[in-house]
């Protein structure tokens, strides 16, 4: 039986099941005929009519599925790895591995970091909160290891994913006294979703509120069963305040190293991730980097994203110039001509030429990505507090004074409602700066300016993270404005633009998309993501968003004028022969 079990698509064109079916296409036609339908050797006929005439020529016919293209995989796998899993393994060379430090905040990573390099960064970082991701080498039993600190509080979400996306072996620090925490939780799942090893580091057991088995529990129901309970996850109890456990946690990190054996072809085209960018005076563009694969030196040419630049100079973690990097490197590099995001994958090209070229190539693409993650305006807010989307309006304040700051947040204060709520992630005197933005940016908030200038590298970060800032100096004003987005005062005007007209020509009926109309575009064209309003006779019977829209088989973004395609339109399947479909699109009245 199974040789006469046939797939069928959508839409199939004679030929193509007469193939299908290894009959002859004159058969075909003839049965075709027979039930009515006139169709060339070319023509399309849909599934159900496919099916009609094969299972009447004894053919069993399914619908042909197509499967997804392994897409899972492909969006989780770093670029660096996949560029890694290309390598020949004969050039493939022993690099230290990458170990990044993940956890909640004031769970102790810096310091743990600190005692780990014998150095004490922890006390110089303003409030204690680590703000960028350092970068650090670190020599243990011979052995180099590379380390990578993220902040824990809870708007550096981004970071965090990245440090996990970046790194071999993640360490999850817990404060023994506080538990498992958010931040935890949220940096266990980019570990796991990341698929590295995780190691526990047990932190402040020197505390009297400390409570292994505590944490050990909520590991375990977190699915990480602790070795001491015969499971494989590595929790090991230190203390960075007595310097505790800290052999014993490099220990771990060793030996579980030494199972991924990481490597990189130090003679590849250098390549690997941005973990962090800044404007500094008097540098310009700094930007801290993990090499991942090949040799960095400097008088290379970097591209990242859209931006590109020669390496001027080159830094270690520790300050000193350096001309020349290896795989796992953290280095500090100026010469970009923008700042590039966090995360992203840099490579090496050939000239600035090059790199320019090839930006101009994909920057139709960039543009498109780029909108879509377009972070929130206060315009927008309402609009996605209608989709369910959002409940809390996430607000970055600076004010010139104290003395306006408090009478500000305590009028927004009250606006709070039951349905919406106001969150501060920092409401403080000063100019907006680089800092405000990335804030903003992390967590989608909006910035809200009082009396205060923009410094210029909030001003850079702002229009390339695309943050809202909007400034006030009466302060009736800024509150005003809140509570109009709180309620969708501010939500834009919006006005309907025909786009163009079809005709209906033939109906079909297809299983899992209803009635598909057969048609052919008269005037002006027809998108995907536009809508379409059903005509019959000057009447208007329906109006509904284009569901999908095809030419031949293939689904297109787009139909000119004086091509046939086939289109469903939402909510609608009574299409008739001389329909006509007005497409058109919404968007933004000019003011
Ligand atoms: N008692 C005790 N306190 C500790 C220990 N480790 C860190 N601390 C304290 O905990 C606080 C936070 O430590 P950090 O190292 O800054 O924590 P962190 O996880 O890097 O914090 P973020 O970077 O802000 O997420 C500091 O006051 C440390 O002195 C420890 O083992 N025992
Ligand atoms: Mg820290």
């Amino acid at each position: 039986m199974t040789e006469t079990l046939i797939e069928v698509p959508d839409y199939i064109t004679v030929r193509e099941l007469a193939v299908s079916m290894d009959v002859s296409p004159i058969d075909l036609i003839k049965q075709l005929m027979n039930n009515g339908i006139m169709a060339n050797i070319n023509q399309q006929i849909d599934f159900d009519t496919a099916a009609i005439v094969a299972e009447e020529m004894g053919f069993e016919v399914v619908p042909l599925i197509l499967e997804p293209v392994e897409a899972e995989d492909e969006v989780e796998q770093p670029a660096w790895r996949r560029i890694l899993a290309e390598e020949e393994e004969s050039d493939l060379e022993p690099r230290p591995a990458v170990i990044t430090m993940l956890g909640h905040v004031d769970h102790g990573k810096t310091s743990l970091l600190d005692i780990i390099r014998h150095t004490n960064v922890q006390a110089d970082e303003a409030g204690g909160i680590t703000q960028h991701i350092g970068a650090y080498l670190v020599q243990y039993n011979g052995q180099t290891i590379t380390f990578l600190d993220t902040p824990g509080h809870e708007a550096f979400t981004a970071m965090r994913a990245r440090g996990a996306q970046a790194t071999d072996i993640a360490i999850l620090v817990v404060a023994a006294d506080d538990g498992m925490m958010p931040q935890t939780y949220e940096a266990l799942d980019h570990a796991q979703a990341a698929k590295v090893p995780i190691i526990i580091a047990l932190n402040k057991m020197d505390l009297e509120s400390a409570n292994q088995n505590r944490v050990m529990q909520q590991l375990l129901e977190a699915g990480l069963t602790p070795d001491e309970w015969d499971g494989d996850t590595l929790v090991i109890p230190v203390s960075a305040k007595e310097q505790q456990g800290i052999e014993d946690l490099l220990e771990a990190v060793v030996l579980t190293a030494e199972e991924i054996e990481p490597k990189a072809n130090p003679k590849a085209p250098p390549s690997g991730t941005v973990l962090d960018a800044r404007l500094e005076k008097g540098r310009g563009v700094m930007t801290t980097l993990l090499v991942q694969n090949g040799c960095l030196k400097s008088g290379d040419t970097l591209l990242v994203g859209d931006h590109y630049g020669r390496l001027k100079a080159m830094y270690d973690f520790t300050g000193k110039l350096i001309r020349f990097a290896q795989p796992s490197d953290p280095v500090s590099v100026s010469g970009l001509n923008g700042i590039p995001e966090a995360g992203e994958q840099f490579i090496t090209v050939a000239s600035e030429k090059i790199a320019r070229k090839i930006i101009d190539e994909r920057a139709g693409k960039v543009v498109q990505t780029s909108t879509q993650v377009a972070p929130i305006s206060l315009e927008e807010f309402f609009s996605r507090l209608q989709e369910g989307e959002t409940q809390t309006l996430s607000i970055v304040l600076k004010a010139d004074v104290q003395g306006s700051l408090e009478p500000i947040v305590n009028s927004l204060e009250k606006l709070n409602t039951d349905e919406v709520s106001l969150e501060f992630l920092r409401a403080a005197t000063g100019d907006i700066t680089e800092s405000d933005i990335n804030l903003a940016a992390a967590s989608d908030a909006v910035v809200l300016g009082f009396n205060v200038d923009v410094d210029p590298a909030a001003k850079v970060a702002a229009s390339s993270r695309q943050v809202e800032i909007n400034s006030y100096s009466i302060i009736y004003k800024l509150i005003e404005d809140i509570e109009k987005a709180m309620k969708g005062l501010l939500a834009p005007e919006y006005e309907e633009i025909v786009i163009g007209r079809g005709e209906v020509r033939e109906v079909f009926r297809i299983r899992g998309i209803g009635a598909v109309a057969g048609s052919y575009m008269r005037t002006g064209e027809a998108r995907r993501n536009a809508s379409g309003r059903v005509i019959r006779d000057n009447q208007l019977l329906h109006t509904g968003e284009v569901g999908s829209l095809k030419h031949h088989q293939e689904n297109v973004r787009e139909i000119r004028t004086g091509f046939e395609f086939g289109v469903s339109i939402e909510g609608w399947k009574d299409f008739e022969p001389g329909d006509i479909i007005e497409f058109f699109i919404t968007q933004r009245s000019e003011q």
